[in-house]
């Protein structure tokens, strides 16, 4: 659909307003009584959710390529059908394809509360067969209001079972990574980067002073990331999700990430609801099922 076509079926002047954004993709911008919030269809990509009188929660690179092919680097990218590095081919492209097509729009609605919910879905087809041989329908479902949710549901289209891993990877805008700490993972269990020992988590507040990749497993509470410098605290609630990534490439790291560079890393902290691991999911068909995560400022 053109822009003017989006536009004219799901779009409100002022409210939900559909434009070409940066590289020609396409984006909706909503401005409602709670919030604005810009959502890209390529990759059905939220970049940004700032509340009302609030700084934006979300982080977007200033670096960040907007180039079909290419993954966005901030926001909430979606994770799917696979998480990190594809099992068996190295050539296919890092946490799926998801992220990298544009998305159908399927519904926007006005909530009662005035929040704004706007639904978008990807169907198998010819491009996602090339990556993978599954049948399935992705939906996303945004809604803009005091809070940001969002939930990705996957349904088993076609005949045969399959299994994949996915993320809600978002990524939350800090004054400096040396300002926060996050809370909720106290005793939890984790992996760190590629290692195979399952560590504890000992600390009550983990604190970010290198690069961090730890992979929480059996982790379903909430996380809340205090900061400082902003004075504000993120609270991240997670449903459908058993596993909890929080990544930050560190000063070193983020030299060799182009599309982060300079000093960027210490603007953000991703704290991601992750289904990977031995939270893997496996759907037969006509199967559904919904990992969502819910970010409010307190
Ligand atoms: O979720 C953490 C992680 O898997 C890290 O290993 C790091 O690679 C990060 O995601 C970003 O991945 P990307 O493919 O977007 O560069």
């Amino acid at each position: 659909m053109s822009i003017e076509e989006l536009n004219e079926k799901f779009g409100t002047p002022g409210q939900v307003e559909f434009s070409q954004g940066k590289g020609g993709l396409p984006v909706i911008l909503i401005a409602n009584k709670h919030a604005t919030s810009l959502i890209s269809l390529y990759g059905a990509h939220v970049l940004s959710y700032q509340p009302n009188d609030k700084k934006d929660v979300l982080w977007m690179s200033e670096k960040s390529t907007f180039e079909e092919g290419k993954a966005i680097r901030g926001g909430i990218p979606i994770c799917f059908p696979w998480f990190g590095p594809h099992v068996t081919d190295s050539l296919l492209p890092q946490h799926g394809f998801a992220r990298l097509i544009i998305w159908e729009v399927f519904e926007v609605l006005t909530l009662e509360n005035g929040a704004t919910k706007i639904q978008l879905q990807l169907h198998h087809s010819p491009v996602t067969k090339a990556y993978w041989p599954s049948e399935f329908s992705a939906r996303l479902t945004v809604t803009v209001g005091v809070k940001l949710e969002a939930s990705l549901s996957v349904t088993n289209t076609g005949e045969e079972t399959f299994t994949y891993s996915d993320a809600l990877h978002t990524y939350f805008n800090v004054s400096n990574i040396n300002d926060i700490n996050i809370d909720g993972l106290r005793s939890a269990s984790y992996y760190e980067g590629t290692a195979s020992e399952l560590r504890r988590q000992e600390e009550p507040l983990l604190q970010i002073v290198k690069e961090e990749n730890r992979r929480y497993v059996g982790s379903v509470s909430d996380c809340v990331i205090y900061d400082k410098g902003y004075l504000r605290k993120i609270r991240v609630s997670k449903t459908g999700s058993k596993v909890t990534v929080v990544w930050n490439p560190g000063e070193t790291n983020a030299k060799n990430i182009a599309d982060i560079g300079g000093d960027g890393y210490k603007n953000f902290v991703c704290v991601e609801a992750v289904n990977a691991y031995d939270d893997v999911v496996t759907l037969a068909s006509g199967e559904q099922f919904t990992m969502s995560t819910t970010i409010v400022v307190e």
